[in-house]
């Protein structure tokens, strides 16, 4: 089981607009601090939160219980002119959970409503024996010298961006979800894809729009570990000079 968080900022659409709007240098400042926080909070308990839309972000949170959720909330509260709201859901697959966890915390009241706030909703944890987590990190081949080194830069984030609409679009099928990590490289939270389901995508992908990836998974109790075991999945591919398209790792 996987157990995931939302993690969604009060009444934020109307505080940027009150009394008129706030300068949007200053709010993309708040949204990438508030990530950063979170992320450091989540972290220290092996967490691992994706920004997804800054105002609205989701965490595969295995191991991590109603009293943190609750401690990284007055946190934020004490040092930020904002608060933040959590729905907390499990399942057999991220899309089930993320699902769940919306679903609670959108009971408990609207995103844009002044009457909720700092609402923790938690329809289930994951208990210790059923904890299991697989991400695989999947990287675009070759980047660097296909694009980075020769093209211009805003042609380049279109591509990947391109890359990522259509591995989200195949990925959801399947109950995996898909986040953007930086650079070429995504992180999938994938619970229930087998690595040959994963392969046909990608080898589908190739066909479609001539763009080729890999994929390191790693599987764990924890988010952290998982995505640390994909990171050295993808290592492996490297060493093998990128001829396996998948490659799960395991801990010899
Ligand atoms: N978030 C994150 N970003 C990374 C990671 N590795 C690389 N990047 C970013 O992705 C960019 C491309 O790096 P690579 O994917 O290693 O380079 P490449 O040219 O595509 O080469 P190959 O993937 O080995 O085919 C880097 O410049 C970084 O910005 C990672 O593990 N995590
Ligand atoms: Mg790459």
């Amino acid at each position: 089981m996987i157990q995931m968080s939302l993690i969604q900022i009060d009444n934020y659409g109307p505080w940027t607009v009150t009394p008129t709007p706030r300068n949007e240098s200053d709010l993309q400042i708040l949204q990438a601090e508030l990530y950063a926080d979170v992320q450091r909070q989540f972290a220290t308990k092996k967490g691992l939160v994706f920004f997804t839309r800054f105002d609205n972000m989701l965490a595969v949170t295995n191991g991590i219980n109603r009293e943190d959720h609750f401690r990284i909330q007055r946190s934020i509260r004490n040092r930020y002119p904002i608060t933040i709201s959590m729905g907390v859901g499990t399942g057999k697959t991220p899309y089930e959970s993320q699902k769940i966890a919306t679903q609670v915390l959108q009971e408990k009241g609207g995103a844009q409503s002044s009457d909720r706030k700092e609402i923790l909703a938690i329809d289930s944890l994951v208990n210790k024996e059923d904890s299991y987590v697989q991400m695989a990190h999947i990287d675009i081949n070759g980047v660097t010298e296909s694009l980075t080194d020769n093209v211009p830069a805003f042609d380049t984030n279109f591509m990947v961006n391109k890359a990522q609409h259509y591995l989200m679009t195949e990925l959801i099928k399947k109950g995996a979800l898909l986040f953007f990590i930086g650079g070429d490289n995504f992180m999938s939270p994938c619970n229930g894809l087998s690595p040959k389901q994963l392969k046909d995508i990608i080898e589908k992908i190739h066909k479609e729009i001539g763009i080729k990836h890999k994929a390191g998974v790693g599987r764990s109790d924890n988010a952290e570990d998982a995505a640390y075991s994909a990171d050295l999945g993808l290592e492996v591919i490297r060493q093998g000079n990128n001829k396996e398209i998948v490659h799960v790792f395991k801990d010899e």
